[in-house]
């Protein structure tokens, strides 16, 4: 499954879900934060809900489940929450940390130049570049990143749609931060 693909998967699993039940402590949970409260920094102990599910839907994400060797369905659903609000820092303008791929010919008139210099224009983004010669036409070059979701977005673009650049791609993450 290709990232986005995945996402829409999770959408849709995460809106089939009917959660019947979550622990609220009316001193920590301001009415917005209800459905997230167990993934609440200031509390790490693990809270128990029920959920349930069409018996299509759970069929769908046994299969998910295994095809992913996840040992439980626990597990599972924690990481498809956690993706979801990745998704979401990155629409929401947070810090996030992504890596971006980029495939080029370093033939191409000046290309190596232009991934330079917009790497420099972008210096405080970037936590590390890794080179690559792949053959003697390909570059291989792996790129850190680090900032506001808008801004990282923008360097990958700026330098995927160079001319000559054959492939590019920005993994997305997060700073990790919002998901203990
Ligand atoms: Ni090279």
């Amino acid at each position: 499954m290709n990232g986005e693909a995945e996402s829409d998967a999770i959408s849709l699993f995460l809106q089939g879900i009917r959660i019947n039940s979550i622990p609220v402590t009316p001193a920590t949970a301001a009415p917005k934060d209800r459905n997230v409260l167990f993934l609440h920094r200031s509390q790490p102990m693990l809270r128990r809900f029920s959920i349930s599910l069409e018996d299509t839907l759970l069929k769908t994400f046994d299969a998910y489940i295994a095809s992913h060797k996840y040992s439980n369905r626990s597990e599972a659903i924690r990481d498809l929450i956690r993706k979801s609000f990745v998704k979401k820092e990155w629409e929401a303008d947070k810090m996030v940390m992504g890596v971006i791929t980029l495939v080029y010919d370093h033939h191409q008139h000046q290309l190596q130049e232009k991934v330079t210099e917009v790497q420099h224009d972008y210096h405080h983004h970037i936590v590390s570049t890794t080179h690559v010669h792949m053959d003697h036409n390909n570059c291989l070059e792996v790129i850190i990143v680090r900032g506001k979701a808008i801004e990282v977005q923008e360097l990958a673009d700026r330098l995927i749609s160079l001319r000559g650049v054959r492939d590019g791609n920005l993994a997305m993450s997060s700073t990790g931060k919002s998901l203990h």
